[in-house]
């Protein structure tokens, strides 16, 4: 193991990464205080933890058991077009829906642009291989097109709270990133608070390795670190943390036996998902081809944000 990934493993590097963060753990800490959480915004965190102190709060509302009939009866709902009612519908019991052509071509061509410009100019700021991390920090073009009130207004209506973006990722290429849920990475208390649009900024062939999800399996328990042997302690985080955690979910989808559907999106559709719908990257037939595509991640305002799978509370720009 190199020096880096050591101090990646220890926690007392994160405890001094936030402590140098401060300023972007306003957020957090006003939370945890609302939550009833006694504790520094600089130690680990958990989902064990937070539920034995906190003061619990009901799920979202579309996740509870009467959502469909509240929903429709709403009058946000009521005045959306047919097309976004119909999309909106499928929520409360599938987890995921599809706004078809939402951003332009010349939307998605300057989205595009800006990207190959980062990436030329060798600003793009790459993780972990193939993802490109927020390019909306890096372009006002980018962010401005993706600000779009209507999404934005959606995306508070089904999570029932206002919402703020953390993040963005493009793709150049298909992820092949395996069936996960997002509240592993980007995790919230109460559960539930964090929601994600996925556009296509191009048509999507299915040998380019199409993004991948099963309906309805956002109703399965959430996955956390007390629910799978991490392999981390009281210091370390986990080595394979990660990876136990797929081969984890790779187990609950074989008993579960949900089908998988693909999305075959045009340039400018958009997939909303749910906090713990499960789904990943289909693997790549034909590497000569691009995936070109862009995630964004929100967190509700207001909630305990953080990253269950490396126990960090999560800095707020
Ligand atoms: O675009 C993909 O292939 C997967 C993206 C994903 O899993 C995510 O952003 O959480």
């Amino acid at each position: 193991m190199g020096l880096e990934n050591f101090l990646r493993g220890l926690k007392l590097t994160y405890v001094l990464h936030n402590f140098l963060n401060r300023r972007k753990l306003k957020e957090a800490q006003a939370a945890y205080r609302k939550y009833g959480l006694k504790k520094s915004v600089y130690t680990p965190v958990s989902h064990q933890e937070i539920k034995k102190q906190a003061i619990s709060e009901e799920a979202p509302w579309l996740d509870q058991p009467n959502a469909t009939e509240r929903l429709l009866s709403q009058a946000y709902f009521q005045q959306l077009p047919a097309a976004w009612q119909d999309a909106v519908r499928q929520w409360p019991e599938r987890g995921y829906l599809i706004l078809k052509g939402l951003f332009s071509a010349e939307e998605v061509e300057t989205i595009n642009r800006e990207i190959d410009r980062l990436v030329h100019e060798q600003k793009a700021e790459w993780r972990y291989v193939n993802k490109i991390m927020f390019a909306v920090r890096q372009s006002k073009a980018v962010r401005d097109i993706v600000h779009k009130p209507e999404l934005e207004a959606l995306l508070g209506f089904l999570l029932g709270k206002p919402v703020k973006l953390f993040q963005s990722i493009n793709f150049l290429k298909g992820s092949q990133q395996s069936a996960h849920s997002d509240s592993i990475h980007m995790t919230t208390y109460p559960l539930g608070y964090m929601i994600a649009a996925w556009i296509a900024l191009e048509d999507i062939d299915p040998g380019s390795g199409p993004l991948f999800y099963y309906p309805g399996s956002h109703r399965l328990p959430y996955v956390l670190n007390e629910d799978f042997d991490h392999g981390g302690n009281y210091f370390l985080i986990g080595e394979q943390a990660y990876a136990r955690y797929e081969a984890a979910i790779k187990s609950v989808l074989e008993k579960q036996n949900l089908p998988q559907e693909t999305f075959l999106a045009q340039k400018g559709d958009v997939l909303l998902w749910h906090a713990n719908l499960l789904h990943g990257g289909s693997p790549v037939l034909d590497p000569q081809r691009t995936r070109k595509s862009m995630v964004l991640h929100y967190f509700a305002e207001g909630v305990i944000c953080y990253h269950e799978i490396t126990q960090r509370p999560a800095l707020q720009e």
